[in-house]
């Protein structure tokens, strides 16, 4: 009886190609098996959001400038934009500042109510589902 040293081979043994094995690659919408595929255009679940008016409204006694400031500064208007604005509004009673996302519109309205509190004035400003 002898003993003598044999090599084996103990390294990790490479796994097959990925085409042959059976995973996702040969199932679902597009696979028939075979390993080729068809383009399948992917469902677009998207959905628009709701739009919201942003509305102001007409009073006695917030004045003009006031007015025309608030819509260049939370709705982004130019002078001229936000001066044509305010003078529908004091003429018709009711106008469109813009139209926004709800949360956007909401924030317009917050931050337009909050600075005509601070200066007392009655400025009146809502929203309304576009
Ligand atoms: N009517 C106001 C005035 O004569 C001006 C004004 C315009 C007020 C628009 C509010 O939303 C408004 N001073």
């Amino acid at each position: 009886m002898y003993a003598m040293k044999v090599p084996i081979d103990i390294r990790p043994r490479p796994s097959p190609p990925a085409a042959a094995r059976d995973d996702d690659r040969t199932k679902g919408p597009g696979r028939d098996g075979t390993g080729t595929g068809v383009i399948v255009k992917p469902k677009t679940r998207t959905k628009k959001p709701s739009m919201y008016k942003v509305l102001m409204l007409n009073d006695d006694y917030t004045p003009m400038e006031f007015v025309v400031m608030v819509l260049e500064r939370f709705f982004g208007k130019a002078h001229d934009e936000a001066t044509r604005i305010m003078l529908h509004v004091h003429q018709k009673g009711i106008g469109v500042c813009g139209v926004y996302t709800y949360e956007v519109a909401e924030t317009k309205v917050t931050q337009t109510m909050d600075l005509a509190r601070q200066h007392q004035h009655p400025l009146q400003c809502t929203l309304e589902r576009d």
